[in-house]
C-alpha cells in the first residue's frame, strides 16, 4: 500500500513562515533539533499552538521515533468489581460498598471462566482492573494470578492500577517494596497507567480526594520499574484542570521515567461528564483533544509510545490521532471494559476485531502492527487482505 509521507522539510518551511510566533518558532526549532522542551515551553505550546502546527510538530517526532507503525494488541479485560470504597467524582462505574448490591463482584471461579473463554484465541494479554473493593485483598488477587498463570502460562498479566495496590498493600500491612514482589511472584508483570488523574494537589483534592496521592501512585511504579517491570502512565483531562496543571503531570512522569526509563506508554484520557458527579463540567472538543495528544507527544520525550484509547475517543477521532502523535491503539477488546461506557464514551460496545483495527489504521495511512504488552512485534498487517466476511464480523 502506498503511504502518506510528511517530510521533514515540510516542517522546517512551517518554522520559516514570516508571522509565526517567535517563541512558537524556538520551540519548534528545538523540537526538530531533538531537544527537551521546558515546561513553560509546554504551556506556550497549549496557548498559542493552533492544532495544525503542534500537529505538524508532533507528527514529525511520531514518524522519526516509529515510522508509521501503529502498534496494537490482541486482549480482553477482567473487571473483577466496580465496588469502590473510594469517592472520584468524575467516576461513573463505581458503587459505594454500602451499596454493592447495585454494582457486581466476581467470583475467583467466574473470572477463570473469561480466561478460559479465550482458550485456542490468539490473545496475548488480560488486564486486570477495577473498584477498590475491601474484601478483595492481596491473597486474593494473588490466588488469581496464580491460577491464570496455571491454565495459560503464556498469557501476560497487566493488571492493578496504584491506587488499587495502595490500597491492597496498606490493608495486608506491607510495604511497598514488599507487596510489589509478592504480587509479581503470583504472576503480575506489568501494571497499567490508571488512577494517575492529576497530580497537583489543589485539583486532585478536588476530584478524588481520598485515593493514593502523586507521590504514593509515582512510587508504586518507581518500585514497579525498580523490579524490572514496565508500566504505563495516564492523565485525565479535560475538566476543571489548567494547562500548568497538565504540565507539571506530565513533568513528574517525565523525571520519573528519566531515572528508571520503566513506562512504556503516556494515554491521555478525556474526561467524559455522563452520569458522574461532574456533569456540570463541559466536555473538550475534538481540537483540544488532538491539542492534548501532540502536545502530549512533543514533551514526553522519554516515552516511547502515546496510546489512543478508542473505545473512549471513538474510531474516527482514533484514527485521526494518528496524525498528532500517536503510534498505538488499545487492544481488540470485547465489550468487558465499563469504565468509559458508563460514563458516556462513544463507543458503547467496544468490541473490534483484528481485522477491523489493522483496517482502521490502514485507512488513516498507517501500518498495522501487533506486539505483545512490552511492544515485542509480532505481526505487521500491512499487506495482509481480509475477506469481507472477517471485517464485517463481531
Ligand atoms: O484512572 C474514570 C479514567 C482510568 C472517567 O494502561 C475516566 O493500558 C474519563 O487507566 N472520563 C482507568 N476517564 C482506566 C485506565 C486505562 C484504560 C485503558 C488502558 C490503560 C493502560 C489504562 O479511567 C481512571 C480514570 O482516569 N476514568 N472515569 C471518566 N468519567
Ligand atoms: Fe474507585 Fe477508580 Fe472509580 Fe475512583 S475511578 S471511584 S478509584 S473505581
Amino acid at each position: 500500500m502506498t503511504m502518506r509521507t510528511t517530510e521533514y522539510p515540510a516542517v522546517s518551511m512551517l518554522l520559516q513562515q514570516p508571522n509565526l510566533d517567535t517563541d512558537l518558532k524556538k520551540i519548534g526549532e528545538k523540537v526538530l533539533a531533538q531537544q527537551r522542551i521546558t515546561p513553560e515551553e509546554g504551556i506556550i505550546l497549549f496557548e498559542k499552538g493552533d492544532v495544525t502546527f503542534l500537529g505538524a510538530l508532533a507528527n514529525q517526532m511520531r514518524e522519526r521515533l516509529h515510522g508509521h507503525k501503529t502498534y496494537f494488541n490482541r486482549n480482553f479485560h477482567i473487571e473483577p468489581t466496580n465496588v469502590c470504597i473510594f469517592t472520584c467524582k468524575f467516576c461513573a462505574y463505581s458503587r459505594s460498598y454500602k451499596h454493592k448490591e447495585e454494582g457486581w463482584e466476581l467470583s475467583t471461579e467466574q473470572m477463570l471462566d473469561i480466561v478460559k473463554g479465550y482458550d485456542g484465541k490468539p490473545v496475548t494479554e488480560v488486564h486486570i482492573v477495577g473498584g477498590v473493593h475491601p474484601k478483595m485483598n492481596m491473597d486474593f488477587f494473588c490466588d488469581l494470578m496464580r491460577k491464570i498463570k496455571a491454565h495459560r502460562p503464556d498469557l501476560h498479566i497487566k493488571g492493578f492500577t496504584a491506587v488499587e495496590l495502595d490500597y491492597m498493600f496498606r490493608k495486608a500491612k506491607v510495604s511497598v517494596e514488599e507487596g510489589m514482589r509478592i504480587m509479581n511472584e503470583a504472576g503480575l508483570q506489568s501494571m497499567p497507567g490508571g488512577g494517575a488523574e492529576i497530580f497537583a494537589p489543589e485539583i486532585r483534592s478536588q476530584i478524588c480526594h481520598d485515593k493514593v496521592d502523586a507521590e504514593g501512585w509515582l512510587n508504586i511504579h518507581r518500585t514497579a520499574h525498580n523490579l524490572g517491570m514496565h508500566t504505563n502512565a495516564t492523565m485525565l483531562y479535560g475538566h476543571i484542570e489548567q494547562y500548568h496543571h497538565r504540565i507539571d503531570h506530565m513533568e513528574r512522569l517525565r523525571q520519573l521515567q528519566d531515572e528508571t526509563h520503566g513506562f512504556n506508554t503516556f494515554i491521555p484520557l478525556k474526561f467524559r461528564n455522563k452520569d458522574n458527579e461532574m456533569s456540570h463540567v463541559r466536555e473538550s472538543g475534538i481540537i483540544e483533544d488532538l491539542k492534548m495528544y501532540a502536545v502530549a507527544r512533543l514533551y514526553m520525550d522519554n516515552f516511547p509510545h502515546l496510546k489512543a484509547y478508542w473505545p473512549m475517543l471513538g474510531r474516527s477521532t482514533s484514527q485521526l490521532t494518528l496524525s498528532f502523535g500517536v503510534n498505538d491503539l488499545d487492544g481488540t477488546i470485547d465489550d468487558t471494559t465499563k469504565i468509559y461506557s458508563m460514563a458516556g464514551a462513544e463507543e458503547q460496545n467496544p468490541s473490534l476485531n483484528t481485522a477491523q483495527l489493522a483496517m482502521l489504521i490502514k485507512q488513516a495511512g498507517r501500518r498495522p502492527v501487533e506486539r505483545d504488552t512490552v511492544y515485542n512485534e509480532i505481526k505487521d498487517y500491512t499487506d495482509e487482505v481480509f475477506t469481507e466476511e472477517e471485517l464485517a464480523k463481531n
